[in-house]
């Protein structure tokens, strides 16, 4: 059976990273727009988009969301933008969805609250989940239903029979969070097995999950992100010199599979999203 494309996501700059710990990193608007080149330019179709200000701080600004949007159209005009609604741990609800005022093509969709090391706690309560859900079916946003963990499957589940969120069901398995589920073989299998048939998915693995968990997905048909956001090594112990490095790897991995990657036209068909004008 031949595997549908492989859609890779870059998550480019996440809210967490900084460039103290790898000066690739990106935060300026032209190094937010350099790193989405590159990683399009590599196979990215997908770039997951956090947006910094100038000296890193994380910002949900819309305004700071479009100057950033706008750069990268003009260098990757057709590279799938999808914003995150995630933020940073400790933003509030409504500054969180402050992108969706821009319509994006694409955001994620957090699926429940986790620990997020020390003192912190990534809040997603059943009612910001379904507040969420409807803000991006009320802008025409798709989105990706980003699971931290087993408990995150479920309750999409439950909130899909309920009516409080829609199909196409795209999950992201993001693994290896501290406080979240770890990234090994069986955990992916656990996930993968728990999702609907018509369902589809990515998995994103944190740190050294990041390529292990990407060869399992391309070998299972599913679909993969990488990028600097979740790991900041291109192999063990040497930094990645960008996130298109991190791209290049993954499309290499794909190769010895046979597995072709996806344009940004033909993820938009794979994840079947809403066309636009
Ligand atoms: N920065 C994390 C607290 C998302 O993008 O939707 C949340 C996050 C998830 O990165
Ligand atoms: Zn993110």
């Amino acid at each position: 059976m031949t595997l549908e494309k492989l859609i890779i996501t870059c998550a480019i700059t996440g809210a967490e990273v900084t460039k103290a710990q790898n000066p690739a990193v990106p935060y300026t608007v032209r190094e937010l727009a350099e790193a989405a080149k590159g990683a399009a330019e590599a196979g990215a179709a997908v770039i997951h988009l956090h947006a910094r200000q100038d000296d890193g701080t994380p910002t949900q600004d819309a305004a700071r969301f479009a100057e950033i949007i706008r750069a990268i159209r003009a260098v990757a005009p057709d590279v799938i933008i999808q914003v995150s609604t995630g933020g940073a741990v400790g933003m509030t609800r409504m500054e969180r969805l402050q992108p969706i005022t821009l319509h994006p093509e694409m955001a994620t969709l957090d699926c429940g609250t986790l620990n997020f090391g020390g003192d912190d706690i990534f809040v997603n309560t059943e009612n910001d989940i379904i507040a969420f859900a409807k803000a991006l079916s009320e802008a025409h946003v798709d989105k990706e239903l980003e699971c931290f963990e087993k408990g995150h499957v479920d309750t999409v589940l439950r909130l899909v029979k309920k009516g409080l969120i829609a199909p196409p069901l795209h999950f992201s398995f993001v693994l290896g969070v501290n406080g979240g589920m770890t990234g090994e073989a069986r955990d992916f299998k656990f996930l993968r097995e728990s999702i609907p048939a018509d369902a589809t998915y990515s998995v994103a693995g944190i740190g050294r999950f990041e390529f292990p968990l990407a060869e399992l997905a391309i070998q299972d048909g599913g679909h993969v992100r990488v990028g600097l956001e979740d790991n900041l090594f291109v192999e063990k112990g040497v930094l990645a010199s960008s996130n298109a490095e991190l791209v290049k790897k993954v499309v290499q991995i794909a190769r010895r599979y046979g597995r072709d990657v996806a344009t940004p036209a033909e993820a938009r068909r794979i994840l079947a999203m809403e066309v636009r004008p």
